[in-house]
């Protein structure tokens, strides 16, 4: 580490000895080092690969001296700097965790960034790192236009396609994206990566795009070094599967050939940005060192591969160039590695015993911050009058008088594309047929295709859109057409939407709004793909908020809020939205028009304001507090007039509305004036919110009886027999009567 050769690792022997051994040309050193590629950006290219270099070495030298907490490196990929000198320092790069090489050569292209006191810091889980601050080891800077990604690869690619997207989408848009209009989107990932479903989806994506005559600038980069930690790639497969796509350009280049690398990516660079297509570019590579310092690479590998590799070194490829070009000489170049090095290991020995994070607030921070005052006056925007009255024609959604859920939704959506410039709203079937249950209908056609859209079919790719859109400036609010089917997807909004802000301190965020339809209740139709009552998977994810709307009102203020948050806070909500609810009228007698709403005219948003996490109350019983949501709601609210009326039992119900952050203090502080509380939680019974309110409760001190009735741990069955899996009133009403006493076992 610090350059003497006593201690050198037989890497740096193989190719110092190798560089030795190169016969010294008599080249002009001004002549070009290959096509496009002058002396000066060879020189760099050196330097960019050895810092990249020097900083594996330097981590493995310190993991083993007991400092540091990351050893993956880039060694043996570093001829990717190649692909960041063929690239602009503005083009947003998403990158594979052994793009170091890349890291340090775009470095050089802005003033005033040192990628080696980065990528070391990041080592170091140092607050003071520029992109996580601690928080993990991450390509990442906002000045570099990096986007950090996190350690599940291939989840990056369907963002990457999102933001080539907004790119190419942005011409038709009035709202400014974070990128200039020229620029190139390029994602780098490995060659067992290619086949997760998640590249196999987002490449599947751009080529449709492509296909469909849709803008987008996108550079995949499969940096293929033949093997995933210690499972070999079929020889030729990268090529053979991708490289003859429709509508994706294929070019390949080996990592050996620096110059040969500079000028494919170039050209590849230069194709994208003039034709706005994808293409990709598959880079040879080798993986020095395993796969990361725990990895024992000779119970997998012989030795004689291992060094055979050695021969390929993209260092030893550039310093090959140096001297055949006659650009620098052996020397120069063992002398330049031994500055670097010894530079590299003296700030690593300077880093040991950085600060780390030291607190969970400090910790947490960035998660999810919220600035409730202007979410609240950012809700209350209006478009202008003479606007809205074009846009809704005759009758304004105030002058309409009482509507559905879904019509209050429908109308809302429309409010908020009249009033965010850089709002979108697609997915599958949202556009011309304005979505399975009507709730987007007519926005297409009053706002046009460049910001309501059908997506294809891939619930990944439309969160990649969402993904997309967002940390580039717009505010994207996608529909997954059911809940089922949000777990086609999750990762998407667990490892990539909710991890962004805390992940990069807040540098990079990705406000927006996900529809989603869900839950049961419906009247036996569809089975359990359309009456997905399960929600756990959403309920754990950190700095997440969840709504779920059971009034038509309720649906428009929450949904005005989410939309504020997003664009204020760079919040990620899901809006959870009952299906079985959207066309309901009416709530105690039929024709009663108990579930309608009229909604209030702009003057009246301010004070029709749902803030995140405030519930809401109905009536003012005293005999038991029923806790719920959704379409607990509307059983919970018929069960309780129905009691009142038979035996006398008031009850309090309050929807809860939002089920993250739940409403813990307020469900504590009504528990505590009633005395007794009954959850009625139609999602099921593990897993549940129940669940989480029960806990809250407990821990928040109420000692009252508490009670809950839940669905079942079952999926959902098809016709009448769903009924028997899901909460009904029946079950309602005999836990309230049993909390007071009432109840006809109890009366034996
Ligand atoms: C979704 C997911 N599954 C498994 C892992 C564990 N894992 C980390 S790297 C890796 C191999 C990746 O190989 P490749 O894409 O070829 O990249 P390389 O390390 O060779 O550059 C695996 C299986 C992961 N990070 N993410
Ligand atoms: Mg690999």
């Amino acid at each position: 580490m610090d350059g003497r050769a006593d201690v050198r690792d037989p890497l740096t022997t193989a190719w110092r000895e190798a560089v030795g051994a190169l016969g010294v040309a008599s080249r002009d050193a001004s002549a070009p080092a290959g096509p496009g590629l002058g002396a000066a950006e060879a020189r760099a290219l050196l330097d960019a690969q050895l810092e990249s270099r020097h900083t594996d070495l330097a981590a493995r030298q310190l993991r083993a001296e007991g400092h540091g907490f990351y050893t993956i490196g880039s060694a043996g990929h570093e001829s990717n700097a190649a692909v960041a000198a063929a690239l602009r320092p503005t083009d947003p790069a998403l990158l594979h965790y052994r793009s170091g090489g890349f890291y340090c050569a775009r470095a050089r292209q802005v003033p005033g960034v040192d990628p080696v006191e980065d990528i070391l810091r990041g080592m170091f889980a140092a607050t003071d790192e520029p992109i996580a601050g601690g928080r993990h080891k991450v390509f990442g800077r906002h000045e570099l236009a990096v986007i950090p990604q996190t350690s599940t690869i291939a989840s990056h690619l369907p963002r990457a396609v999102g933001v080539a997207f907004t790119i190419g989408r942005a011409p038709k848009l009035t709202a400014p994206i974070a990128w200039p209009a020229d620029a190139v989107v390029v994602c780098s990932f490995g060659d067992a990566s290619a086949n997760h479903s998640t590249a196999v989806g987002a490449i599947n994506t751009a080529c449709h795009t492509a296909h469909s005559r849709l803008p987008l600038p996108l550079m995949f980069v499969c940096e293929d070094n033949g093997i995933g930690i210690s499972v070999r790639s079929p020889l030729g497969w990268i090529a053979a599967a991708y490289g003859s796509r429709p509508g994706l350009r294929y070019a390949a280049a080996d990592g050996e050939d620096p110059a040969a690398v500079f000028a494919v990516a170039g050209e590849l660079a230069d194709w994208i940005r003039t034709e706005r297509r994808p293409g990709f570019l598959h880079l040879k590579t080798v993986r020095f060192l395993g796969h990361a310092g725990s990895d024992l690479e000779s119970a997998y590998r012989t030795p004689e591969e291992i060094r055979r590799d050695y021969a390929r070194d993209p260092i030893l490829g550039t310093a090959r160039l140096l001297v055949e070009r006659g650009i620098a000489t052996p020397g120069e170049i063992l002398a330049r590695d031994d500055e670097i090095a010894a530079r590299v290991g003296g700030r690593a020995r300077s880093l040991v015993g950085a600060s780390q994070l030291s607190s969970a607030e400090q910790i947490m921070a960035p998660l999810s911050p919220r600035a409730p005052g202007p979410v609240a006056v950012r809700a209350a925007l209006a478009a202008p009058a003479v606007a809205r009255r074009e846009r809704f024609g005759r009758a304004l959604p105030e002058e309409e008088g009482g509507l559905t859920l879904s019509q209050a939704i429908n109308r809302t959506l429309a409010e908020v594309l009249l009033v965010e410039p850089g709002s979108l709203v697609f997915g599958e079937d949202v556009g011309r047929k304005g979505g399975v249950y009507g709730v987007t209908r007519g926005l297409l056609a009053k706002t046009g295709p460049a910001r309501v859209f059908d997506t294809l079919l891939d619930e990944q790719s439309i969160l990649g859109l969402a993904l997309g859109a967002a940390v580039s400036g717009l505010l994207p609010v996608p529909e997954i057409q059911y809940l089922a089917y949000l777990h086609n997807a999750e990762d998407q909004l667990r490892g990539e939407a909710a991890s962004l802000s805390f992940f990069s301190q807040g540098q990079y965020r990705n406000g927006m709004v996900i529809r989603v339809q869900g839950y049961g209740y419906q009247k036996g139709f569809g089975g359990h793909f359309h009456n997905d009552n399960a929600v756990a998977v959403l309920r754990d994810i950190p700095g997440i908020v969840v709504a779920s709307p059971s009034r038509p009102a309720d649906g428009a203020a929450m949904l005005r809020t989410c939309v504020a948050a997003a664009a204020v806070d760079g919040t990620v909500s899901v809006f959870l939205e009952p299906i079985a609810l959207y066309a309901t009228a009416d709530l105690h007698e039929p024709g009663d028009g108990g579930w309608l709403d009229p909604l209030p005219g702009p003057e009246g948003w301010a004070s029709a304001h749902v803030p995140i996490g405030a519930p809401r109350v109905h009536g003012d019983g005293a005999d038991v507090l029923i806790v719920t949501w959704a379409n607990g709601l509307h059983m919970s609210l018929r069960v309780a007039r129905g009691l009142e009326e038979s035996s006398g039992v008031r009850c309090r119900v309050m929807d809860m509305r939002w089920l993250a952050p739940l409403p813990i203090d307020e469900i504590a502080r009504h528990a505590a004036a009633v005395g007794r509380v009954l959850v009625v939680d139609e999602t099921r019974a593990s897993g549940g919110v129940g669940e989480g309110i029960v806990t809250g409760l407990v821990a928040a001190g109420f000692a009252g009886p508490i009670a809950r009735v839940a669905s079942r741990d079952t999926f959902i069955p098809l016709g009448d027999a769903a009924r028997l899996v899901m909460v009904d009133e029946a079950t309602i009403a005999e836990a309230v009567r049993k909390l007071v006493g009432l109840s006809h076992h109890d009366a034996g």
